[in-house]
């Protein structure tokens, strides 16, 4: 009897099986991605700024708060339903996991008045209505560089 024989077709679908099951373990690590949002006193939008304002993600990815320059902190003002909102330390790095599709608005809380918000987008933006609204009332609290809630807006695909 030949019964520890594989004929080369399944040794071959075997191998694909295994190659396959093999990626599906690696991918999540391997293609999530670690965006990083600065938070400065200065940049190319003006004072007291996160950079980038605008960030596009995937589900599975991180969202890091480095504290460039000090004084900054973040917190979230509008998060997708189900994921959970922040509030970071002062001078403190912070890390988000984006594990929920939908928009998050967030901002430094002492330099909100100067218009130091930004955004993210985690995959399409099911929360539109709800997050938009948020920012919208947001921008009535803004003394000055209002304009950055209008460039958030525009960058929600
Ligand atoms: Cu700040």
């Amino acid at each position: 009897m030949h019964a520890h024989t594989v004929h080369p077709s399944w040794r071959h679908r075997l191998l694909a099986a295994g190659l396959a099951a093999l990626c599906g373990l690696v991918a999540p690590s391997a293609w999530s991605a670690e965006h990083v949002v600065r938070m400065r006193n200065a940049g190319t939008d003006g004072p007291m700024v996160f950079e980038p304002a605008v960030v596009q993600a995937r589900v599975g990815d991180t969202l890091r708060f480095e504290p460039t320059n000090t004084g900054h902190f973040v917190r979230s003002l509008a998060v997708p339903e189900g994921a959970t909102p922040w509030l970071s330390g002062l001078d403190q790095p912070w890390v988000v996991a984006l594990e929920r599709e939908g928009l998050y608005f967030y901002n430094c809380p002492p330099h909100l008045m100067m218009g130091m918000v930004g955004l993210v987008q985690v995959g399409a933006a099911v929360n539109r209505s709800s997050a938009t609204a948020v920012m919208k009332s947001t921008q009535g609290r803004i003394y000055s560089h209002g304009a950055r809630v209008d460039a958030l807006l525009e960058g929600i695909r």
